[in-house]
């Protein structure tokens, strides 16, 4: 992509609305544009952004043995009648009226919609266990959107519902989905600690929180220092293994984590001192384990075994996917911008051409651009080079590759790594065999 035909506006200005780290870089670097309070156009580096981090959640909930749909943002009333959901809920639910003067919503999850499906076509025990998951708009009328993405009113989250026979049976899949969320959050590079939490709306007795360690995080969090030593994501791998899925998950869940909701202060201090830990989070995913919440009060049964009716049990499990696009910038930047890990970077590279215009640096920038296709962006403005190199840093590629006439008639590149700012002169074909890692 070449910067002088991208749209990749970045401000110069701090917005002054922006009060943490990540909104402001946000709108500097020009990920995301405000339309409404709390609503937000996802403009080309941010769209970027956010696919990549749905295609790692994605892979992760199909890994588990979760399967991909998609329902729609609008639903209808009489299905939150059904569940005894739609009174109680409030104002946070947006309403709309059709012009058949019938009562629909914009969905702020999708409990109800997931279970109506399913009691449409499951017809026997054999069709449980299932797991279906969307990554979906939702809307959720905030009394106070703040922090940009982070409590927006309109955000995307991954949902996923899983049905099952037993109470067993669905504990099990609510720890297939603890490990995926572990994994998730690793591979985004992100340190998550799940933490017993309170179950709000949803409903249900068992739910964990998965909070990323973050200064301007909205939760209060006490746990314990074992969290940031151990690797749990690994220690599972194979999902089906009933019994291992289960001692991973006691041994991760009898250490202390809780947010100030579920906070229990004489087992906090049973800790000794030093591995005692109280910090700020942001809440990045929610599971919760219902029972029969949902399929009792909508008449979802199928025959089991000895044909007698069985109610399912079911879960759900959200990841806030714009959410988490802040919190990685929250966890990676500096006094000059965005670090963007490699997992989830917009493009790998910028090319920084120093003198445009210039016969041998405008075509090893041209080779370079070539090479790397869509990984990268081409910066061929007419720019003084501190321009291009601000702008760079503000985006935050893990690499620039910065041509000058110097180097380049020697056919050398300088090669920055942005998260450590070490540069090094290497010839065109190491720079791109290390950008491509
Ligand atoms: C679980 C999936 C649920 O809605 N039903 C379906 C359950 N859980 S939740 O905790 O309420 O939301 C799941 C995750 O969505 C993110 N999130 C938000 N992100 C941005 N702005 C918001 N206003 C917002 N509200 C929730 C959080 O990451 C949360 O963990």
């Amino acid at each position: 992509m070449r910067l002088s035909r991208a749209f990749l506006p970045t401000l110069k200005e701090t917005p002054a609305e922006a009060t943490i780290v990540s909104h402001r870089l946000m709108l500097r670097a020009g990920l995301v544009r405000q339309t409404s309070a709390g609503i937000y156009a996802w403009l080309p580096l941010g769209w970027r952004v956010l696919q990549r981090v749905s295609q790692i959640v994605r892979e992760e909930q199909d890994r588990a043995g979760a399967q991909e749909v998609l329902m729609p943002t609008i639903q209808s009333a009489e299905l939150w009648r059904q569940s005894g959901r739609y009174d109680g809920y409030g104002k946070e639910m947006l309403r709309l009226i059709d012009r058949h003067d019938r009562e629909m919503l914009y969905g702020p999850t999708n409990e109800e919609m997931i279970t109506d499906i399913f009691r449409s076509y499951a017809k026997s025990y054999r069709d449980l266990p299932r797991n279906l998951y969307h990554i979906q708009w939702k809307f959720r009328d905030e009394v106070r959107p703040r922090f940009g993405v982070m409590r927006g009113r309109e955000f995307l989250m991954k949902d996923a519902y899983s049905f099952d026979i037993t109470a067993e049976a669905a504990q099990h899949a609510y720890r297939q989905m603890f490990f995926a969320y572990l994994r998730t959050f690793q591979r985004l590079g992100l340190k998550a600690v799940p933490m017993r939490a309170d179950t709000g709306p949803i409903g249900g007795n068992l739910s964990h929180e998965f909070i990323v360690l973050a200064e301007t995080g909205e939760s209060a969090v006490f746990f314990d220092s074992a969290f940031e030593a151990s690797d749990w994501a690994g220690t599972v791998t194979d999902y089906d293994d009933i019994p291992a899925l289960k001692s991973g998950f006691d041994q991760v869940t009898a250490m202390y984590a809780a947010t100030d909701e579920m906070h229990d202060a004489a087992a906090f201090e049973a800790l000794p001192a030093e591995r005692r830990r109280e910090g700020r989070g942001i809440e990045v995913g929610h599971i919760f384990y219902f029972g029969t919440k949902y399929s009792a009060a909508m008449g979802l049964s199928v025959p089991g075994q000895d044909g007698k009716p069985v109610i399912p049990e079911m879960g759900s499990y959200g990841i806030g996917v714009s959410r988490l696009v802040g919190a990685l910038i929250e966890a990676n930047h500096d006094e000059a911008g965005i670090i963007w890990p490699d997992s989830v970077a917009p493009y790998a590279a910028a090319i920084l051409n120093l003198k445009q215009g210039d016969a041998s640096t405008d075509a090893i920038c041209e080779q370079l651009h070539t090479a790397l296709g869509d990984n990268a962006v081409y910066d061929d403005r007419s720019e003084r080079a501190g321009v291009k190199f601000a702008d760079a840093d503000l985006m935050g590629f893990p690499w620039q590759a910065i041509v000058g006439p110097r180097g380049a008639a020697n056919g050398v590149v300088e090669l920055k790594r942005r998260a450590t700012g070490e540069r090094v002169e290497v010839s065109v074909e190491e720079a791109l065999a290390r950008i491509r890692g």
